[in-house]
Order: structure tokens, then sequence, then C-alpha cells
């Protein structure tokens, strides 16, 4: 079965794409890393840094999360992302979305022994 820390990384890591992607990129990544199955996904973010640079947010600063919790995490250095967005018009399962090539900071919520991301909070 597939853990949260894997679920985190088929969800939000992207290391070996170029930051600056294009329109398409959200529409076969969000299908391609099983995020249109059942519904289309609203909001995600993917994040082209190598795996270990964003594992090691869970030791940079400790921030509360949108949910209230505690383990929160906001990275030192921004990071290059991209935000992919459902369109107003996109109806399942035609799932269509917008990406926007960003440099943010990420905030991610970290869990277990290792302390690993298991959820995308916010970039700011
Ligand atoms: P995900 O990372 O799979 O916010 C809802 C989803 O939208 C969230 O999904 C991330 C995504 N998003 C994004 N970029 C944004 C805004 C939103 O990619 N800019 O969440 C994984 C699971 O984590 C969920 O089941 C809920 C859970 N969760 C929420 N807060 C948590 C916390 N503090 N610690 C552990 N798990 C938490």
């Amino acid at each position: 079965k597939e853990s949260p820390a894997m679920k985190f990384q088929r969800q939000h890591i992207d290391s070996d794409s170029p930051p600056s992607i294009d329109s398409s990129y959200c529409n076969q990544m969000m299908r391609r890393r099983n995020m249109t199955k059942g519904w289309c996904k609203p909001v995600n973010t993917f994040v082209h840094e190598p795996l270990v640079d964003v594992q090691a947010v869970c030791l940079q600063g400790n921030i509360t999360c949108k949910n209230g919790q505690s383990n929160c995490h906001q990275s030192s250095s921004a990071m290059h992302i991209t935000d992919c967005r459902l369109t107003n018009g996109s109806k399942y399962p035609n799932c269509a979305y917008r990406a926007t090539n960003k440099m943010r900071h990420i905030i991610i919520a970290c869990e277990g022994k290792p302390y690993v991301p298991v959820h995308f909070d916010a970039s700011v």
C-alpha cells in the first residue's frame, strides 16, 4: 500500500522537469500522477527541486498549518514550483488545468520517523 510519504512524492515531486513549463504540463501530469481518477483534484503544486532538498524542509522553519496542526515547515530558500489549477469550465472526466511557474517558499507538513513530507500546505 502507498504510504503518506510516497503519496506526497507522487503528487508533489517532479525533480526532473525543467522549472519552466507550458500549459499542457498540468493536464498531462495531473492525469499521469493519478489525480484525475474519480474527480478532478482542484489545486496541486509540483516542486522542481531534488527530493532531498524538499525532504530537508522538514528541518526548516516550523509554522502552524492551515488546519491548525503545528507540523508545517517553510523552506528557507525559494523553490521552483508549478501551480496547477482546474479551469472554471472544466467538468470531470475532462479535467483541464492552468499551469503557472513560480519561485516560492514552500510550506509542507511532515510526519513520522523518519520525519518526512506528507502534505503540501501552501507556497508564499
Ligand atoms: P495533499 O498534499 O495531498 O489542500 C488540499 C490539497 O491541495 C493538498 O493535498 C495539497 C493541495 N494543494 C497544493 N498546492 C496549494 C494548495 C493546495 O498542492 N497551493 O494533502 C495530503 C493529506 O494531508 C490530506 O489528506 C490532508 C492531510 N493534511 C492536512 N494538513 C495536514 C497536516 N498538518 N499534517 C498531516 N497531514 C495533513
